[in-house]
């Protein structure tokens, strides 16, 4: 039977099961939250099916679940920086998103780094946190390697999603966040669960041929999106994500997790802009022109990226959030067996 549950049900169970996997309250109720806002907003790559990765590499101890991030000392620029140590990223974002909204605010732009956390996450809640605050942002990590540069054969690159976002005076914010492999892995999984072969251009096998089998691109490479800028703007975020805030690139984090099962451990980087502060002096309100180019957009019969999210989130608060039998049962289990 599917279950249907409110998202604060759902939050309370996932959270719960974290909770009893030995994650602090703070990390639990960090993770709960995205997992089930995935859920909620029909991302099925980065909701519960995440939760074993979570308890797999908790178990192989790569990541620490009684850590607190801490921010490192303020000196007033425009850089902060949060030491995530050895916990994952989400309560770090959360312990440095007020400095950085405030010093944005008062500088016009502001980046957060942090530094050593495990990352699983879609990026967008974290785009939508700053955009709350009246700012845009810019989100990019590293993952690990299982992207091959465009013209090579062999993982290297990460899935490294990017994100952006601007506020909207009403109603939610413009919204993108992407892989920039052709698709996220957690997508290539799900396939391989369901049985279904992957698009033309997804991977190529170990032999570096082109493939349409999960499994046989899992274990060869994943490709950028959009051939060489993919691959450029991949090797931007191990660069800026990775090499510049002194934190692992992707080929490194592989190297020493030893395994693409388990939630990489690297650094992310979070820039914060004020649209006034960059228009101040110029004609007219940024905002204002912004939902000009929307509304032409929209105009044209496209759709803004995150209206199908936001469609999903509008119906999960109305109706709920429905998971499958296999998945409400799933969920049972892991309540029940904790790390086992
Ligand atoms: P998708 O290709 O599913 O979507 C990418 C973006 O494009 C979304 O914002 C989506 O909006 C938008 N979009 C899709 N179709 C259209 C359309 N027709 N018109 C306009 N916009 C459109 O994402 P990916 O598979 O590349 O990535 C999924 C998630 O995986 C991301 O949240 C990312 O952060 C996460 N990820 C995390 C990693 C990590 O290391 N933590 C690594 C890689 C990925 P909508 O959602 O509304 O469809
Ligand atoms: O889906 O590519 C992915 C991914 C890697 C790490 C977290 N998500």
């Amino acid at each position: 039977m599917t279950l249907t549950l409110t998202l604060d049900a759902l939050t309370d169970r996932i959270v719960a099961i974290l909770r009893r996997a030995g994650l602090n309250e703070v990390q639990a109720a960090a993770l709960g939250g995205v997992i089930a806002a995935g859920e909620r907003d029909g991302c099925k790559s980065h909701g519960i099916y995440r939760i074993e990765g979570v308890l797999r590499t908790l178990k192989a101890g790569k990541v620490d679940g009684a850590a607190l991030p801490v921010l490192a000392e303020d000196d007033g620029r425009a850089i902060i920086r949060v030491e995530a140590r050895r916990g994952f990223s989400t309560p770090a974002f959360d312990l440095g998103l007020p400095l950085l909204a405030a010093r944005a605010r008062e500088l016009g732009l502001a980046a957060m780094v942090v530094n050593d956390c495990t990352h699983f996450s879609a990026l967008w809640p974290e785009v939508e946190a700053v955009t709350a605050e009246g700012l845009a942002a810019l989100v990019m990590c590293p993952s690990y390697a299982s992207v091959a540069p465009t013209g090579g054969t062999r993982p290297l690159l990460g899935t490294n999603p990017l994100a952006f976002g601007w506020p909207r005076p009403a109603g939610h914010p413009y919204v993108f966040d992407f892989a920039t492999s052709v698709a996220a892995r957690g997508e290539l999984e799900l396939k391989r669960r369901a049985g279904e072969a992957l698009p033309e251009g997804w991977a190529i096998d170990a032999e570096g041929r082109p493939t349409t089998d999960p499994e046989a691109g899992l274990a060869g490479a994943m490709l950028p999106f959009g051939g060489h800028k993919g691959s450029a703007i991949g090797t931007m975020i191990e660069l800026l994500a990775g090499v510049m805030i002194g934190d692992l690139t992707s080929p490194e984090v592989l190297e020493q997790l030893g395994t693409t099962a388990l939630a990489p451990f690297h650094g992310e980087l979070v820039i914060a802009l004020s649209p006034e502060a960059f228009a101040r002096g110029r004609p007219g309100d940024p905002f204002a022109r912004a939902e000009l180019l929307f509304g032409a957009i929209t105009g044209q019969g496209a759709r803004l990226p995150s209206q199908r999210r936001f469609a999903a989130r509008a119906k999960a608060e109305a109706e709920g959030v429905t998971l499958t039998p296999a998945e409400a049962a799933q969920l049972d289990r892991m309540l029940e067996l904790g790390l086992d």
